[in-house]
């Protein structure tokens, strides 16, 4: 029988840290530079659990307005989404979360959706439940990952295996 496959996509605000998580999640080092990302890149992810394997495709869509391409239209049909904020930046206007949240609900959709707070390296206190720093850690960047797949397949213990 296949895994099934589940569609998550991974929006917030330009420079948040998308992108570079979804690179250190695939074991990639943390690469300093920013690279806007350009419309969307889809991430073919899989994922071993306790209760099977899932594959996931990541849909890293962009921050910037500039470079937003089909912008909502990539939220079509997600099984989950993920918005990341810049915990190292708490002006408005870079870490607009209704903006995302909103994008998302318009698909009059009701799968999950989780937040988590990035670049926790460079905060002394984070505000979120999940604070996540793509530089330092390596085990807890997978974290986010767990949570929103036990929200999806409703495995409440449901842990990522190696
Ligand atoms: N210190 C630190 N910098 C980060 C972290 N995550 C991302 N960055 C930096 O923030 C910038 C924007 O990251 P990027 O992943 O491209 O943001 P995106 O626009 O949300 O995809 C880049 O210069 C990254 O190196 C982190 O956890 N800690
Ligand atoms: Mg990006």
């Amino acid at each position: 029988m296949s895994n099934p496959n589940y569609k998550i996509v991974v929006c917030g605000n330009a420079g948040s840290g998308k992108t570079t998580w979804l690179r250190r999640i695939r074991g990639y080092h943390f690469d300093p530079k920013y690279v806007p990302t350009l419309g969307v890149e889809v991430i073919p992810f899989l994922c071993m659990t306790n209760h099977g394997s899932y594959n996931i495709n990541f849909w890293d869509m962009a921050g910037d307005p500039k470079f937003s391409g089909l912008g909502d239209g990539y939220m079509v049909n997600a099984d989950a989404c993920i918005i990341a904020l810049d915990g190292s930046n708490t002006s408005p206007e870079c870490n607009d979360y209704w903006k995302w949240h909103n994008m998302y609900k318009k698909m009059e959709t009701s799968k999950p959706i989780i937040t988590m707070q990035m670049k926790a390296d460079m905060v002394k206190k984070g505000f979120m439940d999940l604070n996540i720093s793509s530089k330092n850690d390596d085990a807890y960047c997978r974290r986010p990952i767990e949570l929103v797949l036990r929200q999806i397949t409703g495995f409440p213990d449901l842990r990522l295996i190696k």
